[in-house]
């Protein structure tokens, strides 16, 4: 059975949004967006999560087989795993038996369980609520765990080596969103060779395309 179709359950300034439709570009595969208002959500949302007792989030990666049935993927990470390796030729994901393998998924569960809980609170506070005489604090202990980064990032141009990796697609969109908190603030001179690899590939001809922009990330997301 061939794939119809693939449709993206998206928010434009989610950074996990951002990780798929990156995958989704480098892997020249086409698909249709569908924006979810989030905390209203499309009614696909709403039934998909009463069906299946699983809280509604983005993304969501819906794949329309050719008899209309369809495959439905969570999780970001896992989703870029799946489209890489699709076509039989996993360009961004290291040989399963590697232990770059192994780092690369230690790579998706610091982002997502380490670091980004410190972005949170440096972004917008603890517990969601903001005092600025506390930023500071916030900014040391998002700077200290950056230092991971700062440390890895000696011996290549990339996270586990010269070529860019699911590790660095799946950091990528939450750096950024640290360089565009209150008007980019944040010190990054501490960490040059953080910049100078967020730059790279930020600044990347196919990161400028459409399907990166996150308009309207001003201090919001
Ligand atoms: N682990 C998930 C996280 C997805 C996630 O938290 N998405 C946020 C938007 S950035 C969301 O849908 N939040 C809505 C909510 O949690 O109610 C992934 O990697 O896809």
């Amino acid at each position: 059975m061939y794939t119809k179709k693939f449709i993206l359950h998206d928010y434009k300034r989610c950074p996990f949004c951002i990780r798929v439709r990156i995958m989704l570009y480098l892997k020249d595969i086409p698909y249709e967006v569908v924006e979810e208002p989030l905390r209203e959500w499309t009614d696909w949302m709403k039934d998909w999560s009463s069906k299946n007792n699983e809280r509604p989030r983005v993304p969501i990666l819906r794949e329309i087989k050719s008899d209309d049935s369809e495959v439905v993927y969570t999780e970001s990470n896992q989703i870029n795993l799946m489209l890489d390796d699709r076509d039989g030729n996993p360009v961004y994901t290291p040989t399963k038996e590697s232990p770059e393998y192994q780092k690369m998924i230690d790579w998706f569960d610091w982002c997502d369980n380490t670091m980004k809980p410190l972005l949170d609170t440096y972004k917008y506070g603890e517990n969601g609520e903001f005092d600025a005489s506390k930023v500071q604090t916030h900014a040391q202990a998002l700077a200290s765990e950056l230092n991971k980064l700062k440390t890895e990032l000696v011996t290549g141009n990339y996270l586990l080596g010269p070529k860019m990796t699911l590790a660095d697609i799946a950091i990528i969109p939450f750096i950024r969103q640290i360089m565009r908190t209150r008007g980019g603030e944040f010190n990054f001179s501490q960490f040059p060779n953080v910049l100078g690899w967020t730059l790279n590939l930020t600044e990347a001809a196919w990161f400028q395309t459409d399907a990166m922009r996150d308009e309207g990330a001003r201090d919001g997301f």
